[in-house]
């Protein structure tokens, strides 16, 4: 069984600075403990939507706010905390069977989402109630 802490952690990334500007890498395998299988990311986002609200079966994510900043509410089911995110070089790391939801939003906001598998619909519990009896019957 998942527990919060072990399922949910921060991931600080490389800085190279210098007089033209800030330059951060990432690398699957290395900083992100997954090979990356897929990069999307959010942006023209209203200050007020609520986005998230489902957790994965098998999907791990790191989330970034690579500009601007957000809120993200994290629940194994049995505990929830919330993180906000601000900073480019830190990401969020979020392993499966963690319900999410996303709100406040800045404006401009763009999140950036480090996947470890391609977009699969049948990956996701969008249905609270679903998520508890998975968790429940240990699945
Ligand atoms: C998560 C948060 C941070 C695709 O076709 N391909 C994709 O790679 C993704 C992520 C979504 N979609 C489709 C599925 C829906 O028809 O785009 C539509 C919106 O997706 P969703 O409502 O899941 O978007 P968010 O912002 O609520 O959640 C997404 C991710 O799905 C989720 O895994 O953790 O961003």
């Amino acid at each position: 069984m998942n527990s919060l802490n072990s399922s949910v952690s921060e991931i600080e990334l490389p800085q190279i600075h210098d007089p033209r500007g800030d330059l951060t890498f990432v690398e699957g395998g290395n900083h992100v403990p997954f090979s990356i299988a897929r990069v999307y990311y959010l942006y023209n986002v209203p200050v007020d939507a609520e986005r998230g609200g489902h957790a994965h079966r098998e999907l791990e994510q790191v989330v970034f706010a690579l500009s601007g900043s957000f809120r993200m509410k994290v629940d194994d089911g049995f505990s929830k905390t919330e993180y906000w995110l601000r900073d480019p070089r830190r990401g969020l790391h979020i392993k499966n069977m963690i319900w999410r939801e996303m709100d406040s939003f800045s404006q401009g906001a763009v999140c950036m989402v480090l996947a470890s598998h391609p977009y699969d619909e049948s990956d996701y519990y969008r249905d609270y109630g679903e998520f508890q009896q998975a968790l429940r019957a240990g699945s």
